[in-house]
């Protein structure tokens, strides 16, 4: 500029490599490139919404979620975008189902499951899903063995039940020819966020007459 080398960084006088400074235009930057370029018309002080290839996006979606300005994200699954958030999409229903127990080899009074034949005991599991008003209650069949496994359909709700409620559990020895059936345990546990995640498995200490409970939790849909 006037023959003078300058650094060639601002909006008066911009390039490189010894060309002649250009005064960029009304509505260009020197960018960092030390190109003059259109100045980006979505920012905090103009977008609400997210900025998506310098455009504001007004009304985000899970596709493009942002707000204040921000470069727009997409969502990853199961989120929706809320208020410029991707957050979990409490519509969404989930499976619980119990799919594998380990069964100590006593009951709590230390006496054999079935006293008569000294048989292993005939299992099943009843689960109780949110919300309590209006439960999803759905039992196992029984299974003969002391680690016993289950493939059949487990409770189903939503995320929003299942994560401010929790899923009740009783496990069951069922004895036909007695007049109740021998509990093996009976607990609640409250699932979060981090438990409803599909084909997501996760295992149970022990607990009363169990040494182990294994569930898998299955996305449904809405
Ligand atoms: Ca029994
Ligand atoms: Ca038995």
């Amino acid at each position: 500029m006037g023959g003078v080398c300058q650094d060639g960084d601002t909006v008066g006088g911009c390039g490189r490599g010894g060309a002649e400074c250009k005064q960029c235009g009304t509505g260009f930057i020197c960018a960092a490139d030390q190109q003059c370029t259109a100045q980006s018309s979505c920012d905090v002080s103009t977008c609400p919404g997210c900025c998506f290839n310098g455009t504001c996006v007004t009304a985000p979606t899970a596709v493009a979620c942002g707000a204040h300005g921000a470069l727009c994200k997409q969502c990853g699954p199961n989120t929706v975008c809320d208020a410029g958030e991707c957050v979990p999409d409490a519509a969404i229903k989930w499976r619980v189902s119990a799919i594998l127990a380990e069964v100590n080899p006593q009951d709590t009074s230390g006496n054999d499951w079935d006293i008569a034949d000294g048989s292993a005991p005939d299992v099943y599991v009843a689960l109780s899903c949110p919300p309590a008003s209006a439960p999803n209650i759905v039992s196992t069949p029984a299974v003969e063995a002391y680690a016993p496994q289950w493939t059949s359909d487990g409770c189903t709700s939503t995320f929003g039940s299942l994560t401010k409620e929790p899923v009740s559990v009783t496990v069951y020895d069922y004895d036909p020819f007695t007049p109740t059936n021998d509990l093996v345990a009976n607990f609640t546990m409250q699932l979060s966020a981090v438990h409803l995640s599909d084909q997501l498995e996760f295992t149970l200490p022990p607990t009363q007459g169990l040494k182990s409970l294994t569930f898998r939790v299955t996305r449904v849909g809405k």
